[in-house]
């Protein structure tokens, strides 16, 4: 066994001799961008794509300094600062074989708890062209049954009182263009990585709903300066395992806490809207459009839902990963009637994209074995996720007279998963921030299905709906007396049977 080593800057150019490093002098980096949210799917997907650009020695401007903005990131923020900001991807091939390297895009770490102004400084530096965001779909604060930004929400209100010491995301925003804009500095670009229809217009619609109510004399400038593309991100990340940590350990010697494991594939649509100027990504395989918003739908309601079909349905099966759900042929099968019959109609006509061959390949990425996609990863925040994964292709449905059966299914599934065990009666382990409204509601519904539609915030004016609800709650009563399976298996005969 070789000697183990210490992923750091120090050790680097040892570890260079057993798996390929980044070459290019990393202290001589500025950083270009600030990105909020160092989780997994940043470090697989924007500072990978930064990474490779780096390896252009011409490209010295465009470091990434990650910020770490909630208390919960601790773990991952002390250990990229021990790591110098280093770490290793581990991209599981679809033959199980891994390919694996050292990412060096991020040249700085900062831990907003800690230092609030830090943070705020160093997004309001001259030398940062782009914030770029990875807060989830819940960290943009959008409340699905007023259609706008949640006040309620207690962290807003503190930051309202707490302009030097926000928590949210939009206190530090608003303060940093706050202080561009009192210095007279230029503007820059808010970029989301998130999975939402529209990144970047909800972006700038939930910022300037706060800063209109905080700042109110900042609007005009924001409008005016700030630019905030619409992005579709993509590429499955796994949540790292101890086996895949002692998997590095063991066949290179390297020790790396927090390595992140992804899929092979990986695409990045992205609107060419950047105010004050952007790395070029497309040399490294992003593809800059006009207009994103059919790469976005696609992936959101095929791939994303897919997800959570998959997620909802294994889960009440008993699976943990998402290859074994959809491994069952009757859940692929269903699953693939899902994308068939009430997504692709809603999808029209999508310009240079052969939808045949997208959903094809998403059968095939679920499908990676090696992967073992946590249900758990899948099916935390639904809450989050439906309204905008599912929702969306319901609500056109319903407007065209078409089908919502199937997803009127997965909505009951999801009521049922929402008590907390498996059809074998084991527990489940939730994730969700609406967790105890979810389980409330869900124990209503074991008397009256309907109660689960309830949750405005989710499920929006869906409950109005009587062809939904109609088929959510003969599905509820259907997976209640006979289980998943035995429904999936009646639903698949009959649309095989309607066309
Ligand atoms: C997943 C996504 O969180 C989820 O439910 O669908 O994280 C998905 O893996 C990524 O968006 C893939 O690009």
């Amino acid at each position: 066994m070789e000697k183990i080593l210490k992923l750091n800057q120090k050790n680097l150019a040892e570890i260079a001799n057993r798996i390929p490093c980044p070459t290019y002098n990393r202290s001589s980096i500025k950083t270009g961008i600030v990105h909020v949210g160092i989780g997994g799917f940043h470090r697989a997907h924007e500072a990978l794509y930064t990474d490779q650009l780096l390896h252009d020695e011409s490209i010295t401007d465009w470091g990434i300094c990650g910020v770490a903005l909630l208390n919960f990131d601790t773990k991952i923020y002390h250990t990229l600062k021990e790591q110098d900001g280093l770490y290793t991807l581990i991209v599981k091939e679809l033959d199980g074989s891994h390919t694996t390297r050292v990412i060096g895009a991020i040249v700085e770490c900062l831990y907003a708890p800690e230092n609030p102004i830090k943070v705020i400084e160093k997004m309001a530096s001259p030398e940062v062209k782009i914030i770029s965001l990875t807060i989830t779909e819940g960290g943009y604060n959008y409340n699905e049954a007023t259609k706008a930004f949640d006040f309620g929400n207690p962290l807003i209100q503190h930051d309202l009182e707490h302009a030097d010491a926000p928590k949210t995301i939009f206190g530090y925003l608003t303060q940093a263009l706050k202080l561009r804009k009192t210095r007279g500095l230029k503007g820059c670009t808010i970029q989301s990585c998130d999975n939402i229809q529209g990144n970047g217009h909800m972006t700038k619609n939930m910022l300037l709903s706060y800063v209109k109510r905080a700042e109110p004399e900042l609007k005009d400038w924001i409008e005016a300066h700030v630019s905030f593309p619409n992005a579709m991100v993509d590429r499955i990340t796994p949540a790292t395992s101890a086996s895949d940590i002692d998997y590095l350990t063991e066949t290179t010697g390297i020790d790396d806490a927090w390595p992140v494991v992804c899929e092979p594939f990986k695409q990045w649509v992205i609107e060419d809207d950047f105010i004050a100027g952007r790395p070029i990504w497309e040399t490294v395989g992003a593809q800059f459009v006009k207009d994103v918003v059919p790469y976005e739908k696609m992936k959101l309601s095929l791939l994303n839902a897919g997800h959570s079909v998959l997620g909802i349905l294994g889960a009440l099966l008993g699976y943990e990963t998402i290859d074994e759900a959809v491994g069952n042929p009757n859940i692929s099968a269903f699953l693939n009637h899902y994308m068939d019959v009430e997504v692709t109609p809603i999808l029209g006509d999508l310009e240079g994209v052969n939808l045949n061959n997208y959903k094809q390949s998403l059968l095939e990425r679920f499908g990676n074995i090696n992967i073992k996609d946590q249900i758990d990863r899948i099916c935390s925040e639904t809450s989050a996720k439906f309204p905008i994964f599912i929702l969306p292709t319901v609500n056109a449905q319903l407007e065209k007279k078409g089908s919502v059966k199937l997803a009127a299914f997965v909505t009951a599934a999801w009521a049922v998963y929402s008590l907390g065990k498996d059809e074998s009666g084991k527990e489940l382990t939730i994730k969700d921030a609406m967790k105890a409204a979810l389980n409330e509601k869900a124990n209503a519904a074991i008397d009256y299905p309907e109660a689960f539609l309830e949750i405005d915030s989710v499920f929006g004016k869906l409950k109005d709906a009587k062809v939904f609800v109609n088929a959510y709650t003969s599905a509820y009563q259907n997976i209640v007396n006979n289980g998943v399976e035995t429904c999936v298996k009646d639903i698949n005969t009959n649309v095989l049977n309607n066309h």
